[in-house]
């Protein structure tokens, strides 16, 4: 895992980051296994190294059993499905050199304010589109226009996540030029957009200081799946008892191979990286 720490942003200006293992991801000792099947409910003893001996945890059934085999069926041709569309929204838009990044958080993590930071930042250099998606309002897309971006909002009703078919619709309807940047920002939810491929170049998952420092082990799929993670907020550290190094060890533990950069949208702390990240993949 790569990890810039905002010391090292400081010291190097502009952050040419370095690689740094740090040692994450070895040795956290949580000493899973020994798990033993009982029965259709798959309970396992977890004997976890921290002293919580024979913690009973019920986990969901691998296989489909026989009244959840159609559900299961529906839910695999949705996917492929998506995928398909997804391919589609990639090639075109790598075609046209259009770099998208799929940005997603648990709600309040602080997707819209960077965007809004980056857009005004980086206004004259990168010419930057915006699709929004959330359950309902025009609230992000509103912030987005006052930043005299172009942006589309894509509301989602009762759905939790984006995809690909929304963000075809949103692409053709911002039409965004030759070697832009369209920004995506998703439905506020750390489960359901991990699952679903927009056709996106990078998946980019925020998670911020005051969520905790455990949530890329309580939600691995999400944070597996991206290839940059940003810690937000961290201008809030001296106020909260958040673990910056054993957030970076769950991070490197579900997903040793994501960028990791800390910043402060609203101070604007470790964004000088941020915008290299996004420069250094524009035309690729
Ligand atoms: N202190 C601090 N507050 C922040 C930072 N970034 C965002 N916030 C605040 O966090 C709150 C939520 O920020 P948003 O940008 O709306 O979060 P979001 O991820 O877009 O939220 P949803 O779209 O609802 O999922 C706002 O009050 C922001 O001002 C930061 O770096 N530091
Ligand atoms: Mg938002």
């Amino acid at each position: 895992m790569r990890v810039i720490d905002p010391d090292q942003q400081h010291r190097h200006g502009h952050g040419h980051g370095h690689d740094d293992e740090h040692g994450h991801g070895h040795g956290h000792g949580h000493g899973h296994g020994h798990g033993h099947d009982d029965g259709p409910g798959h309970t396992h003893d977890v004997d976890h190294a921290h002293g919580h001996e024979q913690v009973q945890t019920l986990v969901a059934p691998a296989e489909p059993d026989p009244d959840r085999g159609h559900t299961i069926a529906l839910e695999q041709l949705v996917l492929a499905r998506n995928d398909e569309l997804a391919q589609r929204n990639r090639a075109w838009l790598t075609g046209r050199g259009i770099l998208a990044v799929n940005l997603m958080s648990s709600p309040g993590a602080g997707k819209t304010t960077l965007l809004e930071r980056t857009i005004t930042d980086l206004a004259g250099e990168l010419p930057v589109s915006v699709v929004e998606g959330d359950q309902e309002t025009l609230l992000d897309a509103d912030r987005i226009t006052a930043t005299g971006c172009r942006v589309v909002q894509i509301n989602t009703g009762a759905g939790c996540h984006l995809d690909a078919e929304m963000v075809d619709r949103g692409l053709r309807t911002l039409a965004p030029p030759a070697n832009s940047v369209v920004l995506i920002e998703n439905v506020g939810n750390l489960v359901c957009p991990a699952l679903f491929d927009l056709g996106e170049a990078a998946k980019i998952v925020i998670t911020s200081t005051t969520e905790g420092a455990d949530k890329p082990l309580k939600y691995p799929q999400m944070f597996a799946s991206a290839d940059l993670v940003i810690l937000n907020k961290i201008d809030l550290l001296p106020y909260l008892r958040f673990d910056v190094s054993a957030c970076l060890a769950a991070i490197g533990r579900v997903n040793p191979r994501a960028t990791v950069l800390q910043l402060s949208a609203t101070e604007g702390t470790g964004l000088a990286v941020w915008y290299d990240w996004l420069r250094s993949r524009v035309g690729h």
